[in-house]
């Protein structure tokens, strides 16, 4: 059954080199995520899809999520959950004819415009943001704010995932608002115990459910 989960941490090793994405993973899921987006933008396609293969595995292990972030041909060679697709990725209509209504898909979305067409096209959910300043995505388009992700809670019935400058001193502000839940890289990746930060993260989106 599709679930979608609450605390999506997004492995990246483009911002950090402490931690591959199997220990950041492995971190993140001992301090309570309960999603993990692989997110590899460089590489050749059998690295990436040996890494997205044992990271399904840890996942499948611990019964969390796991999806892989732009990359259709990964998701499906490592089978994983799912996969999450931006707006210049692989359409999400056409990912869904050949994913099947089993696997999750995960759209992007900065408007409520595109949150919308992720909604027609066939998402399961839309991350959107960047809700907060962020520099870990240098195309990440304006600021949203949180006024405008309350306006798409509203209007676009799929769970909302925030994204962008998502930490845990706002993720009360993002689930009080109606966020069904939250997707993060340094808040996570960056800190200092990858684990740690998750279990304060995941305190902090309990107090706002
Ligand atoms: N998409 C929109 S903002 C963003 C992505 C991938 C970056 C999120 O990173 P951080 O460090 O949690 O702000
Ligand atoms: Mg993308």
């Amino acid at each position: 059954m599709k679930k979608i989960g609450r605390l999506h941490v997004i492995t990246d090793t483009a911002l950090q080199s402490r931690f591959s994405h199997l220990e950041l993973a492995r971190m993140a899921i001992a301090g309570g995520a309960d999603t993990i987006q692989f997110r590899q933008k460089e590489g050749s396609t059998r690295n990436l899809i040996e890494i997205a293969q044992q990271l399904k595995q840890i996942c499948t292990g611990m019964g969390v999520t796991f999806i892989v972030n732009d990359r259709l041909d990964v998701a499906i060679a490592s089978d994983s959950d799912g996969v999450h697709l931006g707006q210049d990725d692989f359409p999400i209509d056409l990912a869904r004819d050949l994913l099947g209504d089993q696997k999750i898909i995960g759209g992007s979305a900065v408007t409520l415009e595109k949150a919308q067409k992720c909604l027609v096209d066939g998402a399961d959910y839309v991350g959107f943001g960047p809700v907060y300043p962020t520099t870990s995505k240098a195309d990440a388009g304006p600021v949203t704010g949180i006024d405008l992700m309350i306006k798409v809670i509203e209007t676009v019935p799929l769970p909302l995932i925030a994204i962008g400058g998502v930490t845990k001193d706002n993720t009360l502000e993002v689930m009080e608002a109606g966020a069904h839940g939250i997707a993060v890289i340094s808040a996570v990746c960056c800190q200092e115990s990858p684990e740690q930060a998750t279990q304060e993260l995941s305190q902090a989106l309990k107090g706002g459910m």
